[in-house]
C-alpha cells in the first residue's frame, strides 16, 4: 500500500465508478452536529443516514466528531479530510463474500477531547450546532447499570465536578458545553443517545440534569425546560475493523483508507421526533421517526443484543471465534432460535405490523453473515454494563409471572463461566469490563471446590449488576445445574442437554 495515494478530497474524484461518493460540495457543509464517541458504530450507522440527508441537498448537517480518549481516529481521518469508506458486506447467492463501498463525507472536523477539551465545549456552544449525539457505550454514562442513576462517586464525574475547565466524561462535557452555550445566548440543543440502553434519552437526560444541578441550578432549569432528549433504537451489526479490512478496502479503492468501517446491509433506527430545533431528514437513510421508541428498544435489546450476548459467552468459551462460526453449530442455532421464540418473544409488547417470526428468521440470517467475522470476544466485553438490559429484564419479567427460564439462564450462566478467563481450548483471555477485578475475584473465590449454590448466590448478590435479583431462589435454582454442566461438561454438551429439555430446575 506504500505507493498508493491517500483517500482525501483530491483523490476521491479518482475512485472506481462503483464506489459511491459524496455528491455535494463538502466545502459548503455547515457543522450542525457534534458527535461524542466517533467510533465505528456511529460512522456506519448515523454517519451513513446523515450522509443521505446531506446528499439530498440539506447542507446544514456536517458532523464534528469527538474522540473522548484516543487520538487514533483523528490521526487517521484528518489526513483524509474526514472522508472514510463504509463497506457493506454480505454473501452473494453462491455464498461468496462481497462488499459495496461508499465514501462518506459528512464528518468535517475531528477533535480529541483530552488534547483540547475547550474546543469540544466551544463546538457544543457554536450557533450552527443543533444536535449533540453520543455513542459512548454503556459505561460512558457513568451510571449505575442496575438503577440507571448517575454515580456522583464515579472517578470521572468526581474529576469533572472538581475541574470543570477540563472535563473528561461525556456527561461533564455536555453540561459544561451547554453552560457555555447558555452564557453565549445560543438556542437550546437536542441531546441524542445512540447507545444500546433502554430509554437511552431518559438515562442521558437524568444524568445531565443531575450533573447540572451540582454546578448551577439555573442551568439545570434551562436544560430541563428547553433541551430535548429523544430516545432511540439503533440497529446495525458493525464489527471492529481489522488491518485485513483496511487492506481489502484500500485495494478496492485504489488508494489508502486508514480508517474504514464495515457493517451488514441491515439498518434500523427508530427515533422519537422530539427535537429542540431542526434535524436532518434521516428517513432518507432508512430511519423512522416514532412517537415512542420504548417498544422498539425492548424488541431490539432483548432479541438482538440479548441473544448476541448469550451467543457470545457460549461461543467464546467453546472456542467459536466469530458469530457466524458459532451460529453454524446446530446445537447453538437450535438454542438461540428457541431462546427467542419460547422465552423472549412472549415478553415483548405487540408492535403494529411486526411479524416476530420473520424478525427472528431474519436475525438468524444476519448472524450467519459470513462476510463480517464479528468476534464473539468483542461482544463479550463489558458484560456488567450490558446484562441488565439484555438479559435481566427478560428474566425479571418471566420470573415474576412465573415462567421457566432455562434458556435465558444459560446465557447468564455462560457469562459467569466466562469470568474464569480461559476457554475450553485452554486459551487464556482478559476480561474487558469496568467491573472485571471485582467480578473475577468474586467468581473465583465463590467457586471453592466447584460450582455450588454458594457460587450462584455470591454472583447474584453483586448489586451493581443484579440489584433486586440477589438471593432470588428460582433464578438460583435455574442457574445452578447449567453452571455445573458448563464447568464439568463444556458448552457443546450443555447445549445438547438443554435442547433435550434437561438441566431444568
Ligand atoms: C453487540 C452490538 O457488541 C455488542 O455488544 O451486541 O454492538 C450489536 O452488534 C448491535 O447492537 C447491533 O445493532
Amino acid at each position: 500500500m506504500a505507493d498508493m495515494n491517500r483517500l482525501n478530497d483530491t483523490t476521491v474524484g479518482t475512485l472506481p465508478a462503483a464506489v459511491v461518493r459524496p455528491p455535494y460540495d463538502r466545502r459548503a457543509l455547515k457543522n450542525g452536529i457534534v458527535h461524542l464517541g466517533i467510533g465505528a458504530f456511529m460512522r456506519a450507522h448515523m454517519g451513513a443516514a446523515t450522509e443521505a440527508a446531506i446528499a439530498a441537498g440539506d447542507l446544514r448537517w456536517g458532523i464534528t466528531g469527538v474522540s473522548l480518549r484516543q487520538a487514533d481516529t483523528r490521526d487517521a481521518l484528518a489526513p483524509q479530510d474526514g472522508l472514510y469508506t463504509l463497506a457493506i458486506r454480505d454473501a452473494d447467492a453462491q455464498g461468496q463474500p462481497r462488499q459495496r463501498l461508499q465514501v462518506i463525507g459528512a464528518v468535517r472536523n475531528l477533535l480529541v477531547a483530552p488534547e483540547n477539551p475547550q474546543a469540544v465545549l466551544e463546538a457544543i456552544a457554536a450557533p450552527d450546532t443543533r444536535i449533540v449525539s453520543l455513542t459512548v457505550t454503556e459505561k460512558g454514562y457513568c451510571h449505575d447499570p442496575a438503577t440507571g442513576a448517575l454515580r456522583l462517586d464515579h472517578p470521572d464525574i468526581v474529576h469533572d465536578l472538581a475541574h470543570p475547565q477540563v472535563p473528561r466524561s461525556a456527561i461533564g462535557m455536555l453540561v459544561l458545553g451547554l453552560q457555555l452555550r447558555h452564557a453565549q445566548g445560543h438556542g437550546p440543543l437536542t441531546l441524542m443517545s445512540l447507545d444500546n440502553l433502554p430509554a437511552n434519552g431518559r438515562v442521558l437526560r437524568a444524568a445531565v440534569l443531575r450533573f447540572a444541578e451540582e454546578i448551577d441550578s439555573a442551568l439545570r432549569t434551562w436544560i430541563e425546560r428547553q433541551c430535548r432528549f429523544p430516545c432511540s433504537m439503533v440497529d446495525r451489526i458493525v464489527p471492529k475493523t481489522t488491518d485485513g479490512d483496511r487492506a481489502m478496502v484500500s485495494a478496492a479503492l485504489g488508494c489508502v483508507d486508514a480508517w474504514p468501517v464495515l457493517g451488514e446491509p441491515f439498518f434500523d433506527w427508530a427515533i422519537e421526533d422530539e427535537f429542540a430545533a431542526d434535524r436532518p431528514d434521516w428517513t432518507l437513510g432508512g430511519a423512522r421517526f416514532v412517537p415512542d421508541a420504548e417498544p422498539f428498544e425492548r424488541l431490539k435489546l432483548r432479541m438482538v443484543n440479548g441473544t448476541h450476548s448469550s451467543l457470545a459467552y457460549l461461543g467464546a468459551m467453546a472456542g467459536w471465534q466469530t458469530v457466524d462460526e458459532a451460529i453454524a453449530q446446530p446445537a447453538l442455532h437450535t438454542h438461540i432460535e428457541a431462546l427467542m421464540r419460547d422465552e423472549i418473544e412472549p415478553t415483548l409488547p405487540a408492535l403494529p405490523g411486526l411479524d416476530l417470526a420473520a424478525y427472528r428468521h431474519n436475525l438468524l440470517a444476519r448472524y450467519a453473515n459470513p462476510a463480517l467475522a464479528h468476534r464473539t470476544q468483542q461482544i463479550a466485553m463489558d458484560g456488567s454494563q450490558k446484562l441488565p438490559q439484555r438479559l435481566l429484564g427478560t428474566l425479571r419479567d418471566r420470573l415474576a409471572r412465573p415462567l421457566p427460564v432455562p434458556r435465558m439462564a444459560l446465557g447468564l450462566a455462560a457469562w459467569m463461566h466466562y469470568l474464569r478467563g480461559v476457554d475450553e481450548l485452554g486459551q487464556a483471555y482478559g476480561i474487558d469490563d469496568p467491573h472485571a477485578t471485582q467480578l473475577t475475584a468474586l467468581y473465583q473465590q465463590s467457586l471453592g471446590q466447584g460450582v455450588s449454590p454458594h457460587t450462584v448466590q455470591a454472583m447474584l448478590a453483586y448489586a451493581p449488576v443484579f440489584g433486586d435479583l440477589a438471593g432470588h431462589a428460582a433464578l438460583t435454582a435455574a442457574l445452578l445445574p447449567l453452571l455445573q454442566s458448563l464447568q464439568a461438561h463444556g458448552v457443546a454438551a450443555t447445549l445438547e442437554a438443554v435442547n433435550r429439555g434437561e438441566l431444568t430446575a
